[in-house]
């Protein structure tokens, strides 16, 4: 007689596969660890989304021009987007919109630390695309690559337009660096005040690091924090020396032997108060996304009242049909 596998044997069935390099699919066995890791890691990247949408959301009935203004409505309205595939990912492994909201909301759930910082004039618009958007592609076509399916094709749509962001970004960025000396001024104000929190969205330094050893294991995570913000710094550095823009850390520096930079530590002091609900901007953030939620209420009251009327009316015609 055959006997139901043991779940130490779904285990071991389940890490060959990873290995193997399959994907891991909603109907699939999982542990309940990789089930609770991923909820966790989805839900707060789609908060991140949503509650990224504010910084540069506040700056579109201000832009210099049309053109600029199509832009960033366009790529706040991705935003959006992103936050919605990334809730449905999550959704496939149980999490329910409600509960996720709900955690945003009332504070309890994290989202990138660097959407905490005010933008204070429209070069920062340019250095978010340029800064913030570069760091968070590195980290996403790593994402791309994650074992659980519904998950890494959500980002391969999320990197294809997170690229027109970032490209949009350094374009503003080279316009102003080879503009005026105001404007060069405006883009070097704006890089000292978004680096450091653009190095931080890759999270705390490996050794500090819970969650990564076993990411890494289930390849959830393909890369970790610090090999992660190594690549963006290598990527960065070289484009601001070319635009004749500062970097503000006295220890960037190229180490030949190395063949990377090495650069200054980050403040993590900093970083802590601000995940933990202390930086500059958080309780703005969540008063803006809680107004904002009570404000939809009649919209959700009447789709649900659509939903059900429909509904209803299929089931009515149904009826006549069979009757028929
Ligand atoms: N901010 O063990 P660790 C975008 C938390 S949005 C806040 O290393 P992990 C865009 C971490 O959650 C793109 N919290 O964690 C949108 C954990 O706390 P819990 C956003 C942070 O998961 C609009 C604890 O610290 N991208 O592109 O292995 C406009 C220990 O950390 C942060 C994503 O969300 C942080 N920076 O690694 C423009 C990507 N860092 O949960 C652009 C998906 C760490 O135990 N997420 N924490 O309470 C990830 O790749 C990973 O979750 C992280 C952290 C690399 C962020």
């Amino acid at each position: 007689m055959e006997q139901n596998p043991t779940d130490s044997q779904k285990l071991t069935a389940f890490e060959t596969r990873i290995a193997q390099g399959e994907k891991i699919e909603p109907g699939d066995w999982m542990p309940d660890e990789y089930r609770r890791q991923l909820i966790r890691m989805i839900s707060q990247h789609a908060h991140s989304e949503i509650v990224g949408m504010l910084p540069e959301g506040a700056w579109i009935t201000r832009a210099p021009n049309l053109r600029r203004k199509m832009i960033l409505l366009a790529k706040v309205q991705d935003e959006g987007g992103h936050g919605q595939y990334l809730y449905h990912a999550a959704e496939t492994l149980g999490a329910t919109r409600e509960e996720m909201v709900e955690a945003l909301l009332t504070g309890k759930a994290k989202y990138s630390s660097v959407f905490n910082y005010p933008t204070l004039n429209w070069a920062d618009i340019g250095v978010i695309g340029w800064l913030v958007d570069g760091a968070a592609i590195k980290n996403q076509t790593m994402l791309a690559r994650c074992s659980y399916g519904p998950y890494s094709r959500a980002m391969v749509r999320i990197c294809a337009e997170e690229s027109f962001h970032h490209k949009q970004g350094k374009e503003m960025v080279i316009q102003y660096a080879l503009g005026t000396p105001e404007q060069k001024a405006m883009a070097q104000d704006a890089i000292n005040r978004w680096w450091w929190p653009s190095l931080m969205m890759f999270g705390p330094n490996d050794k500090d690091s819970q969650h990564t050893e076993q990411s890494m294991k289930w390849k959830i995570k393909r890369l970790t924090n610090d090999e992660l913000r190594q690549r963006f710094v290598d990527a960065t550095a070289p484009q601001a020396e070319f635009l004749g823009l500062t970097i503000p850390d006295p220890d960037l520096k190229w180490n030949e032997e190395k063949g990377q930079y090495d650069f200054g530590t980050i403040n993590w002091d900093e970083f802590w108060a601000v995940v933990k609900g202390n930086g500059p901007c958080n309780r703005q953030r969540l008063q803006a996304r809680v107004k904002a939620h009570e404000a939809g209420a009649w919209v959700r009251e009447a789709a649900m009242a659509y939903a059900e009327k429909r509904s209803a009316r299929e089931n009515e015609l149904k009826k006549e049909v069979q009757v028929a």
